[in-house]
C-alpha cells in the first residue's frame, strides 16, 4: 500500500542556460518537469511510499522522464507507455533576477493528455492514504479534466484526504472564464486547497488571506493553505483553527518554478505523520525554499536526513 498517489503529466525540460529570448538561446539543460512528479519525489526524499498514475510515449523523452521518477524511488506500476502518442516538452528561459519565467510548452496530443477515466485502476488510487492532484493535469484536455475530477471524487468519498493546487497555466486553458470555472469547482471536491496568493485573488475575487480562505471553506474544503511567497504561508481549517507561518529567508532567488511543488511535498508529509499544522506549514515553507534556491524543479529538494531539527 501506498502513502501518497498522484496523477499528471510530466515531461522533458530543456531549461535555457543563456539569458535570451528563447529563439536565440544555443544551450539548454536538460531537466524532468511535472508538478505531480516534483511533489512525487519531494515525498520519496521523505521516505514515503508514492505513486504515480500517468502515460509517456515510446520516445527518448518518455525514457528519461520514467528513469528520473523511478529512480528516485516513486512507484511507476501504473505508467503506461502510448506508443501512437508523444512524450510533452517545454521549454524555459533563464531569468537572471529570479523571475517566474515564461515557459513554451510543446505537449498537445501528448500521451498524457490522452489519458481516459476510463483506464484508471481504482483499488490502487484507493490504495494511497492520500492523493495529489494538481490543475495542470486538468487543464489539458475534456478527458484530463474528467480524469482528474473523478479521481479527486472517488479518494475523498472513499475518506481518503486530497490536496489540491490550483498551479494556474493561463495558456492551457481556451479562457480565463473557464480556468477559473474548472479549477474552483475541482477545489469543491479536495480536503486541502492550496493556492498561491495571486492565484486566491483571481479565482475567488477577494483580497486578503483571510476572505480567500472563506471562500473555499464555504464549498466544503477542511483546510486552507494560502502561499505567500517570502511572507510564508496562512491557514485556516473548517474547525475554526489558523495562523500565519513566516517564510524563510534565502540569500539569493534562483529560479522560483517548483516551489510550489516542494511546499506540497512539505505539507503532505507532515500531516500525514500527524504533525498540527502550524508545523506542516514550517516544513513546506522550508522545502519551498530550498527549491527556489537550485536551478531545476526538483534538484534542490531535501532527503529526510536534511530537514531541520
Ligand atoms: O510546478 C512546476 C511545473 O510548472 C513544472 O514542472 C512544469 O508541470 C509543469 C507545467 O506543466 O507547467
Amino acid at each position: 500500500s501506498l502513502d501518497v498517489v498522484t496523477l499528471g503529466e510530466s515531461m522533458a525540460l530543456f531549461a535555457a542556460e543563456q539569458p535570451a529570448p528563447l529563439a536565440e538561446v544555443r544551450h539548454f539543460t536538460k531537466r524532468l518537469a511535472g508538478a505531480e512528479t516534483n511533489v512525487a519525489i519531494g515525498l520519496s526524499r521523505l521516505g514515503l511510499r508514492v505513486g504515480w498514475i500517468s502515460r509517456l510515449g515510446a520516445d527518448s523523452f518518455g525514457d528519461f522522464v520514467q528513469r528520473t521518477v523511478a529512480g528516485e524511488g516513486v512507484d511507476c506500476s501504473q505508467l503506461v507507455i502510448d506508443p501512437a502518442r508523444p512524450t510533452g516538452f517545454m521549454l524555459k528561459p533563464l531569468s537572471p533576477d529570479g523571475a517566474d519565467p515564461q515557459v513554451e510548452y510543446y505537449r498537445k496530443g501528448s500521451a498524457a493528455s490522452a489519458m481516459q477515466v476510463t483506464q484508471l485502476d481504482e483499488s490502487y488510487l484507493l490504495s494511497a492514504r492520500h492523493l495529489h492532484a494538481t490543475g495542470i493535469f486538468a487543464a489539458l484536455a475534456p478527458n484530463t479534466f474528467e480524469y482528474c475530477e473523478h479521481s479527486m471524487q472517488r479518494a475523498r468519498a472513499a475518506g481518503r484526504s486530497v490536496s489540491f493546487d490550483p498551479n494556474l497555466r493561463p495558456s492551457l486553458w481556451a479562457s480565463q472564464a473557464q480556468m477559473i470555472a474548472g479549477i474552483n469547482r475541482l477545489a469543491r471536491t479536495a480536503s486541502w486547497v492550496m493556492p498561491g496568493i495571486a492565484e486566491g485573488r483571481l479565482l475567488t475575487g477577494r483580497d486578503s488571506p483571510e476572505d480567500i480562505a472563506a471562500y473555499y471553506l464555504d464549498q466544503g474544503a477542511q483546510v486552507v493553505v494560502i502561499k505567500l511567497g517570502a511572507e510564508g504561508a496562512y491557514y485556516e481549517t473548517r474547525a475554526g483553527e489558523a495562523g500565519h507561518v513566516a517564510g524563510v529567508k534565502v540569500p539569493k532567488v534562483v529560479d522560483t518554478v517548483g516551489a510550489g511543488d516542494g511546499f506540497a511535498a512539505g505539507l503532505i508529509s507532515a500531516q500525514l505523520e500527524g504533525l498540527a499544522w502550524p508545523a506542516a506549514l514550517e516544513r513546506a515553507n522550508w522545502i519551498g525554499a530550498q527549491a527556489i534556491q537550485v536551478r531545476g524543479d526538483m534538484e534542490g529538494l531535501p532527503y529526510r536526513h536534511q530537514l531541520p531539527g
